[in-house]
């Protein structure tokens, strides 16, 4: 402690930034509309003063380093530093500050995500001198997301492809998630779709594994969901996930898709990285095929409160990158997720204008530009009995998926699906009628179940399962 106190300069990896550093900390300095802003939660070791620590973040994740260089005079870094110009106390947490940064745009390549992560969380998140470091939030200037693509297709168009209004839409992740036969699990969509729902899924892990090969899948899938469209009169759709070793084989797996008429594919788009995701997203519009991303692999970076990127960024990520759909939490289900900062999450998703909100977790306002908004997708330990107070949290615009809540029914996956969507068509019906889901939720299930016996089976299944424990990452207000 004493040695950083006595050497902060050095030890903090921050240049002397009175003089030619003095850039990466300027309390003075007013953010331009075109910069890159963070707001990073720091904890720096005992002894590092705010302001050294503050300003080694902006150096080390702009144009700095630990030390002045002769060669910053051959370079204008009044032009180029990253700019510290906010330290803010966080409430119940002495050791900890928020550092809000303003990089100039000069230090981001168009349309490269990967660009923008080497510098905002690259090396910076190992400095020894502080104990974690947490990017909360970022915003991202209108003419940088510009350059990005955005959502292959977006809310509008994909409701127009698949010809659904006025309510959410309504999914199931396929399991026993690994070890069906093709021809087995082509038969469980089927069931699913048949009974009422107006999506499938694979899940995060499956791929083209020996019991299941990529073709083998395709043509089974796809022969239950045209079968289930040609049955019911309504279009939907398997997500078929291509996520695969190599950018060659994804191209591969999404071209048989296509070809064998699948409106909708699906990336694990953290796991197969922002350059492939990138890549797949660009294909999905070209190719007129909607894309789903699921977030698996974001609890490693997003769920400790004090280090690594918050889920609101990796969110954000997804939209400017581009999918049509996204996996935010569902609040009452088994899942991590903070209630406030879900909904937040899902405005981020949608709106045209997000404004700062520190009750959600948004500390800028996000101006989203002409960028398409995506569907946030409610997923992970959902039943019949969530549904009116999902419908009330997430609106329309979202997608509701009850895979276990689904498959698990007594009576099988077709008659799962079948009580979710008279649940869910109650829910709306009541809804637009002017009733309280929240209060009124039960009551509004048990009318329905009235006309429905697989909906009061399921009411009587899952009667007493809820997942009631606290949040880890809680928002500090
Ligand atoms: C859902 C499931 C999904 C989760 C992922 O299964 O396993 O992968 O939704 O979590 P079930 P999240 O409906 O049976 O629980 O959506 O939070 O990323
Ligand atoms: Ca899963």
């Amino acid at each position: 402690m004493g040695k950083n106190r006595d050497n902060v300069g050095f030890d903090a990896g921050v240049r002397d930034y009175s003089e030619s550093g003095r850039y990466y900390y300027d309390p003075g300095y007013t953010p331009k509309d075109t910069e890159v802003l963070a707001a990073f939660r720091v904890t720096p070791q005992e002894g590092v003063p705010w302001q050294e620590a503050a300003a080694a973040v902006a150096a080390e994740s702009s144009s700095g380093t630990w030390t002045t260089v002769w060669s910053d005079l051959l370079t204008n870094q009044e032009r180029y530093a990253g700019r510290t110009y906010k330290i803010e106390e966080i409430p119940g947490h002495e050791d900890q500050f928020m550092a809000y940064i303003a990089y100039p745009l000069d230090l981001f390549e168009e349309g490269s995500m990967a660009n923008l992560m080497s510098s905002i969380v690259g090396n910076v998140f190992g400095f020894k001198a502080l104990r974690a470091l947490r990017l909360e939030d970022l915003r991202i200037p209108p003419v940088l997301l510009r350059t990005f693509q955005g959502p292959p297709h977006g809310i509008q168009v994909e409701r127009d492809r698949l010809n659904k209004y006025g309510r959410p839409l309504l999914g199931a992740t396929m399991k026993p998630k690994l070890g069906l036969s093709a021809k087995n699990y082509g038969r469980v969509v089927y069931e699913a779709l048949a009974g009422g729902l107006d999506f499938t899924k694979d899940d995060e892990n499956i791929t083209s594994q020996p019991f299941m090969r990529w073709r083998d899948r395709c043509e089974f899938v796809l022969e239950g969901v045209h079968k289930a469209e040609a049955e019911t009169g309504e279009r939907k759709g398997h997500y078929l996930n291509v996520t695969a070793g190599d950018m060659e084989e994804m191209y591969k797996r999404a071209e048989l898709a296509r070809d064998l008429g699948s409106r909708i594919i699906m990336v694990d788009y953290l796991t197969v990285g922002f350059t492939a995701f990138t890549s797949l997203s660009k294909w999905a519009r070209q190719n007129g095929v909607l894309l789903h991303a699921h977030r698996a692999l974001h609890a490693v970076l997003d769920r400790q409160r004090n280090h690594g990127i918050h889920w609101r960024v990796l969110a954000k990520w997804c939209r400017v990158v581009g999918a049509d759909h996204v996996h935010n939490g569902t609040v009452v289900g088994k899942l991590e997720g903070d209630r406030q900062s879900t909904l937040g999450v899902a405005k981020l998703l949608r709106d045209d204008f997000v404004p700062a909100n520190k009750s959600e977790g948004i500390l800028f306002d996000q101006p989203w530009g002409s960028v398409p908004g995506m569907f946030p997708v409610a997923s992970g330990g959902i039943h019949v009995w969530h549904m009116p107070e999902l419908v009330h949290l997430f609106g329309d615009d979202s997608v509701l998926q009850f895979g276990g809540g689904t498959l698990g029914h007594p009576w099988g996956s077709r008659a799962g699906a079948t009580a979710n969507r008279v649940a869910l068509e109650a829910s709306v019906k009541a809804r637009n009628e002017g009733r309280d889901l929240v209060k009124e939720g039960p009551a509004i299930l048990k009318e329905a179940a009235r006309f429905s016996p697989e909906l009061q089976k399921a009411l009587e299944t899952w009667k007493d399962i809820s997942f009631e424990f606290e949040t880890v990452d809680a928002l500090d207000l």
